[in-house]
């Protein structure tokens, strides 16, 4: 694929980011559209792990991505290459999606695909462990990723986004040997501070372990949202 859509979402001048969130997760309840909205620190493995996730999930579900950056498409078409419907979003400068962004990008995301309903829609949030958190997208699920390299305190330095996470995922465990400061033990202890309903995964999106947990989580997460 040569070109990939690319959409300047711009920022609504309305301050009523709640009320719109809500509306827009009504919508796309009715549209049978599955809003994920991933996150994490610029690096940690978001378009990697989407590669994965999307390799497992494809044959089962509709997926469309919305690749959410600042600038550039190397997102948007790295994801294409998998073959789902992919965009990009440019936020003109902003460091997060609000819902009224994230409206434009699936229209754009419907609009590429000729109209075709989507089951799972994926949000590549901006990078960022600060201001994705304050801005509830309308989303169906919040996930984020904390790399190993991270370190395992980030929970302790970046509580908002932690608590508001239904799912945390630990990658780069292939890394581990390197960076032995990490503990896992220790790591889950912060995030279940923040938030004692959190599931933690751990995985590599670069061997593929744990990202068959991953996707299990996923599809029965899908499955009780269709029926609640
Ligand atoms: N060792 C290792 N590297 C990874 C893993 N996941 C991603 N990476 C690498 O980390 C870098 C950033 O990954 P990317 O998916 O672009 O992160 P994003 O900025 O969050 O979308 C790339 O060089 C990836 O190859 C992993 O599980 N293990
Ligand atoms: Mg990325």
């Amino acid at each position: 694929m040569d070109d990939v859509r690319v959409i300047e979402v711009k920022q609504s001048v309305f301050a009523d980011n709640d009320r719109k969130a809500d509306e827009l997760r009504a919508r796309l309840r009715e549209q049978g559209t599955f809003l994920l909205n991933l996150m994490s620190s610029p690096g940690s493995g978001k378009t990697t792990t989407l590669r994965r996730t999307v390799e497992v999930l494809r044959g089962e579900m509709a997926i469309a991505v919305m690749e959410a950056d600042i600038d550039s498409d190397v997102d948007a078409r790295t994801m294409a290459e998998t073959g789902v419907r992919a965009i990009q979003l440019h936020t003109g400068g902003m460091c997060h999606l609000d819902a009224y962004m994230t409206e434009q990008g699936l229209e754009g995301l419907l609009a590429e695909g000729g109209g075709e309903p989507i089951d799972l829609a994926i949000l590549e949030n901006v990078g960022n462990l600060v201001c994705p958190a304050e801005f509830d997208t309308g989303a169906s699920a919040n996930a984020m990723i904390l790399s190993v390299p991270e370190g395992d305190d980030k929970p302790l330095k970046y509580p908002l986004m932690f608590s508001i996470c239904d799912v945390v995922l630990i990658n780069k465990i292939d890394a581990l040997p390197v960076f032995d400061a990490f503990s896992m033990e220790r790591v889950r202890e912060n995030i279940l501070m923040r938030n004692p309903n959190a599931t933690i995964i751990p995985i590599s999106a670069k061997t593929g372990e744990g990202v068959d947990a991953w996707a299990d989580w996923l599809r029965t997460r899908i499955a009780e949202w269709k029926i609640a």
